[in-house]
């Protein structure tokens, strides 16, 4: 069985973070292996807490599995701080681990930050050069390059700037789009880009909040990675979990839907 990792946090409401990617992972019948760097106290209106890993704990988490089992792939979720994303970057280079794929997590779907202000500029700089692909939403990748990202001619500038960073492949998801004639669209667009060419890969809009969308989709895309398929394929095949998953969402508190996968 192809094995995949997942390097994020610990959500109690099993929604997003490592609990969604190991869901995500068992769908495509990959195992799922987890190293966690923070746990939080949230439900579905907040996440009112945050603590990370101490540095020792999470090296040991990393060592101790990866001197057994090299996994196929690897993805990265809440990263939390600098020393944190330095320690794995140690780690991924160390192991000669592939298939990264990076889901640069900043805020909660609720609002929360989820990575510290000075860890942003780390994140990019360590991780980016050495990921095949790179899972901005609109709201990250309007931090990251600096645009502000209104219409679909702007996630093309975007995509080139993000190239620039070291990446891969980008795909830029845009079920987030707000402030243009886009979101009149019943469409979703995200788009793909290897550096080569551009690919838009389009899907139905469903209204609303969703708790996680960014873990279950870079989960499936790494899934699929782990499983032999190119990229392009791996993240049709993650946008096909997702159109489902969202259809079928569900409300099991008082707060935003979580998605069924
Ligand atoms: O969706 C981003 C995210 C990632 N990881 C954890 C989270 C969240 C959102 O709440 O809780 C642990």
């Amino acid at each position: 069985m192809k094995c995949a990792l997942t390097v994020a946090g610990f959500d109690p409401i099993g929604g997003a973070g490592i609990q969604a990617d190991l869901k995500v992972f068992k769908k495509y019948g990959v195992h799922g292996l987890s190293v966690l760097t923070a746990i939080t106290a949230q439900n579905t209106s907040n996440v009112d807490y945050i603590e990370a890993i101490s540095i020792n704990f999470f090296k040991r988490q990393l060592n101790t599995l990866l001197n057994d089992i090299k996994p196929d792939s690897i993805k990265t979720g809440m990263l939390f701080s600098s020393d944190l994303i330095k320690s794995l970057k140690d780690v991924i280079l160390s192991y000669n681990l592939k298939n990264l794929v990076i889901d640069p997590v900043i805020v909660s779907s609720s609002g929360k930050k989820l990575i510290e202000d000075r860890a942003i500029d780390i994140l990019r700089e360590e991780l980016f050069p050495i990921a095949k692909v790179i899972t901005p939403n609109i709201y990250e990748a309007t931090l990251f390059t600096g645009l502000n990202i209104y219409s679909k001619s702007d996630l093309y500038k975007a995509s080139i700037i993000f190239k620039d960073m070291g990446p891969e492949i980008i795909i830029i998801t845009g079920g987030h789009f707000k402030e243009s004639e886009d979101i009149k669209s019943e469409k979703a667009i995200d788009l793909f880009f290897d550096g080569n060419k551009y690919h838009e890969i389009d899907s139905v809009r469903y209204p609303g909040e969703y708790h996680g969308t960014g873990c279950t989709f870079s989960a499936a895309i790494t899934a699929n990675l782990a499983l032999g398929h190119p990229p392009l394929e791996s993240v049709k095949y993650a946008k096909d979990l997702m159109q489902s998953a969202i259809k079928d969402a569900y409300y099991p508190g008082k707060g935003m839907a979580i998605l069924n996968v």
